[in-house]
């Protein structure tokens, strides 16, 4: 089999990529391991920036998001028994994050891909990519027991953290960047209405925990929890416990409880992750492929759409004009929000888990943090412009653009 483009995995990253080729009129084949229910029912992230709203609307992939997600104007801090908001819509000139689950996202693509006729290959697991550096790379990949081939132009790797095509890149190319965290999450999602209107990052002696939702019947919760617990020893009633423990305030606000749902329910170790350069011949490396960011600054997702938009820009710009100039630009200039995000998503880690116990000091200056983004227009200023997400013209221009830009 032939294609211009081949792109390994289904993910928000694949799927969007091969979106938008399909409107500059480039063809393209997506290979996915899993089932198409695994993938349309697989729960990750939730928080949809600005950006990435705007793009899928302008590209007619956001009519159901535009009906059923939820637009929220702001988030809380909450610390030492106090709630304090973050009003992200008065802090950035009226912009603001959609909530919508990720997996919401990936069945609108899926949908509009099979419809525009578009080729998404379920439960076809790529084992190599070849020949990067020719201009005929080939994916190999199985499905039904036996083995395939994709001959492309071009490959894309959205195949995730744990794919193959970052590891087809010849060993001493890439430089890897990496922290781990002395911490993980647990996740569950719960059949009960949220709590609050708005997501509530919370710090706490005991350690972190997240308010979030999907709908509004559905509650999304996160603790924070040691990387080597097994999610067998949290009993419902402890994880209930820990986040009534972890939520409450001196008002005595009140979480509601609901039936855990077994989809949903995991431990997810802390982790930022970053190699550099983002390509290599042929292939291109877009999305948890190529970095992993801590999810307390929502950024993971968003950064995989800003990656393949940049890409689809790129590869249109050679199909147009033979000119490779934007492609050899392409990890460049997506380093440059992937870095920004590592920052922001460390900081926020940083300023909201709880580290070692017993260092009273680390405690005291993460309480004087909070104290102050929650104090300081300018700290809360900061925050918010990173959290709606940075300007999508950050990634037209050069390390000089300014990252508070003008489009709104
Ligand atoms: P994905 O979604 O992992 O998709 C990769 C796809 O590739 C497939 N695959 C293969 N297919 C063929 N052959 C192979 N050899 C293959 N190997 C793998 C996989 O089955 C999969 O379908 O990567 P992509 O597209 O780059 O998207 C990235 C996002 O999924 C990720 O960054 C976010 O989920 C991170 N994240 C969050 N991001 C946000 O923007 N906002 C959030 O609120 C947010 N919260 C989160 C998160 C991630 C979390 N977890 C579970 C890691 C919360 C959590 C708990
Ligand atoms: C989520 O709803 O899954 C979510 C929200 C905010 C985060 C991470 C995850 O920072």
């Amino acid at each position: 089999m032939r294609t211009q483009v081949g792109i390994v995995g289904a993910g928000p990253a694949g799927l969007l990529l091969s979106h938008l080729l399909y409107l500059e009129g480039i063809e393209s084949v997506v290979l996915e391991s899993r089932s198409r229910d695994y993938v349309e029912a697989r729960i990750r992230a939730g928080v949809l920036e600005q950006g990435t709203v705007d793009l899928l609307t302008e590209t007619g992939v956001g009519d159901r998001m535009k009906k059923e997600g939820m637009v929220h104007h702001g988030i809380e801090l909450r610390f030492g028994g106090q709630g304090h908001r973050i009003d992200l819509h008065e802090l950035t000139e009226g912009r603001a994050i959609t909530v919508y689950g990720q997996h919401e996202v990936v069945k609108d693509l899926i949908a509009a891909r099979l419809e525009a006729g578009g080729e998404v290959i379920f439960e076809a697991e790529a084992v190599d990519v070849e020949s990067l550096d020719s201009q005929n790379p080939t994916v190999r990949y199985r499905k039904d027991g036996e083995d395939h081939e994709l001959r492309c132009d071009f490959v894309a790797g959205c195949d995730g953290f744990y794919g193959v095509s970052r590891d087809s890149i010849p060993e001493g190319v890439l430089t890897v960047y990496e922290r781990r965290y002395p911490f993980a999450w647990l996740g569950i999602l719960a059949e009960t209405p949220p709590s609050s209107e708005e997501l509530i990052y919370t710090y706490h002696e005991r350690g972190f925990a997240l308010h979030s939702m999907r709908s509004p019947e559905l509650t999304r919760l996160y603790i924070q929890c040691d990387p080597d617990d097994d999610i067998e020893d949290w009993s419902d009633e402890r994880i209930w416990e820990e986040l009534h423990a972890r939520l409450a305030t001196d008002e005595g606000w009140a979480l509601a409880e609901g039936p855990i749902r077994e989809e949903g329910r995991g431990i997810t170790p802390m982790r930022s992750y970053a190699v550099e350069p983002m390509q290599y011949g042929r292939l291109f490396l877009a999305g948890d492929a190529a970095h992993i960011v801590t999810p307390t600054g929502a950024k993971g997702m968003n950064l995989a759409v800003a990656d393949v938009r940049v890409l689809a820009r790129a590869l249109a710009g050679f199909y147009a004009s033979g000119q490779t100039e934007l492609l050899d630009r392409y990890s460049e200039t997506c380093m440059r929000r992937v870095w920004l995000a590592q920052r922001f998503s460390w900081w926020m880690t940083a300023m909201l888990h709880r580290f070692d116990s017993s260092d009273e000091f680390q405690h005291r200056l993460q309480l004087t943090e909070l104290d102050y983004v929650t104090s300081s227009r300018s700290a809360a200023k900061t925050l918010a412009e990173n959290y709606v997400g940075l300007p999508m013209d950050l990634d037209l221009g050069t390390a000089s653009t300014p990252v508070q830009g003008t489009s709104a």
